[in-house]
């Protein structure tokens, strides 16, 4: 069953064991936030946390690392919680055959029970903020779904967005937003600035976990996060309109922020730990002027670690990084075969793909570089034979050592453009990209001294699932 809000959600890994409960008192910082960057240590079967005892707060609830293990990732997709990694993208690539489903338009929002408006409006008395890394410069909202439409074809579905970008609190009603150029809610700025308008949006926070999974996975501009949520749900995902803007958000949500980014307008926002693992610096960002928050009495207050990987921010943009980038490259070219984008929202790229003729592989690493997402972020691809799994980096590292030759394997293009995050660019937003082809040469490419390769013997597959059984007896 699919869960319709964030309760339902922590209830049933609760009812799995993967929700920790932390009833002695703690301090709001640091403990809230070392606890969630902690969590993540103890390996892939790690818990959520709950807190619901913060010194100096009365009724505050924050639930941080809702998906931040492999096994609340596939519980947020209805999957057993033991379910592996490369399984996980799989069955996420199955699902998105069935996009789009389109919303279910629902009343009575369980966000609907508050409001405050105008004057009234004070982020302070709604949510428990807290500073997550120690150099951050102040208060973020970072696991919001921000809503927002194409001020030049507002009703056009697709072209509607819901996607997560982190949030400054920077007073009672005022906020700041970083949209990186290649994302979606850049793209609705920039018209809404050419225009001389404002932009509405609606920050939609505390949601049921597949929403968190769509409004962080780059789909293309045209295609609508909510129709992904059903066609991952297997039901539609149940929406309604916020009062204010009209936008279409979660039913489900604990908490809805309407207002307007302040056109052409921009203030000092940051510094933040970034999901790089680098503070992003004092950079001018937009800001949004608060004009009604709609909550649920005593909202959970849903929140997101991230630095030294891995933290929650990397399960969540893993299994989502990967499948859209594998569609896009198997539309042009049948021949790829599997797609890890799962580090630092695919920085690096890893495909895995047949050869048509000699340099195919290489060609496949320059598309990399052109879709949407890449545009932004892949700065390093590493193309494999068929034969290796990208998920597996043992194998990716004997296709590394044994088929690649800095001699003709490695291109470089200079001045590509990447997000301005990337710390190693020579200057922010421009990086030479690289392709690593580990891919054994085809003719006409005869470089190399391949001789056979050694294969696994035909009886070994059969003997792993023997070996299995035995072991899980055991
Ligand atoms: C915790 C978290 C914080 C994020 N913060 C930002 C951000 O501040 N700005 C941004 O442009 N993208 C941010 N992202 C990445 C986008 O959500 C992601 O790339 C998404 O695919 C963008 O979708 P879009 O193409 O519809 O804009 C963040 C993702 C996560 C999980
Ligand atoms: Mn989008």
């Amino acid at each position: 069953m699919p869960h319709d809000d964030l309760r339902g959600f922590l209830d049933a890994l609760d009812g799995q064991g993967q929700l920790l409960r932390i009833t002695d008192e703690v301090l709001p910082e640091p403990d809230v936030a070392a606890a969630a960057n902690a969590v993540p240590r103890l390996g892939d079967a790690a818990p959520a946390l709950y807190f619901d005892n913060i010194r100096g707060f009365t009724n505050a609830r924050i639930a941080m690392n809702v998906h931040g293990s492999w096994a609340n990732h596939a519980l947020a997709l209805g999957l057993p919680k033991k379910t592996g990694t490369k399984e996980q993208v799989e069955e996420f690539i199955r699902r998105w055959e069935r996009f789009p489903v389109e919303p279910e338009w629902r009343e009575n929002p369980l966000w609907a029970e508050n409001t405050l408006e105008g004057d009234d409006v004070d982020i302070f008395q709604v949510l428990p903020l807290i500073r997550l890394n120690d150099g951050d410069g102040g208060f973020y909202i970072d696991k919001a779904a921000v809503v927002s439409k194409d001020p030049d074809d507002p009703e056009h579905s697709g072209k509607q967005n819901v996607g997560i970008y982190r949030i400054e609190v920077k007073g009672r009603r005022k906020l700041a937003l970083q949209p990186v150029p290649v994302h979606d809610i850049a793209l609705h700025l920039r018209t809404a600035e050419e225009r001389g308008e404002d932009l509405p949006v609606a920050i939609a926070l505390g949601n049921d976990p597949v929403i968190s999974i769509v409004a962080s996975t780059p789909m293309l501009y045209e295609e609508n996060e909510y129709e992904l949520a059903g066609a991952l749900r297997g039901a539609p995902a149940p929406i309604a309109r916020a009062p204010l803007t009209g936008l279409p958000v979660p039913w489900g949500s604990e908490v809805v922020i309407e207002g307007v980014v302040e056109g052409r307008r921009r203030e000092i926002e940051g510094p933040f730990g970034e999901f790089t693992g680098h503070y992003s610096g004092g950079r001018s960002m937009p800001v949004i002027r608060v004009d009604r928050i709609s909550h649920r009495t005593d909202p959970v207050f849903e929140h997101l670690f991230l630095g030294m990987p891995w933290t929650e921010c990397d399960y969540l943009i893993a299994a989502n990084t990967c499948v859209p980038l594998y569609q896009q490259l198997k539309a042009d070219f049948p021949e790829v075969q599997a797609v890890n984008a799962m580090y630092t929202h695919g920085l690096v790229v890893i495909v895995s793909t047949k050869k048509r003729y000699g340099g195919f592989a290489k060609a496949v690493g320059m598309r990399v570089l052109t879709t949407p997402h890449g545009l932004g972020y892949a700065s390093t691809v590493i193309v494999v034979d068929e034969d290796v799994d990208p998920f597996n980096l043992p194998q990716v590292m004997w296709a590394l050592s044994t088929k690649m030759n800095p001699s003709g394997d490695l291109i470089t293009v200079p001045n590509l453009p990447v997000m301005q995050l990337a710390p190693q660019a020579q200057s922010p937003g421009l990086v030479d990209k690289l392709i690593m082809d580990a891919t054994t040469p085809v003719p006409p490419d005869d470089r190399g001294h391949y001789g056979n390769q050694v294969r696994d013997l035909p009886e070994a597959a059969e003997w792993l699932d023997r070996l299995q059984r035995l072991a899980d007896r055991g």
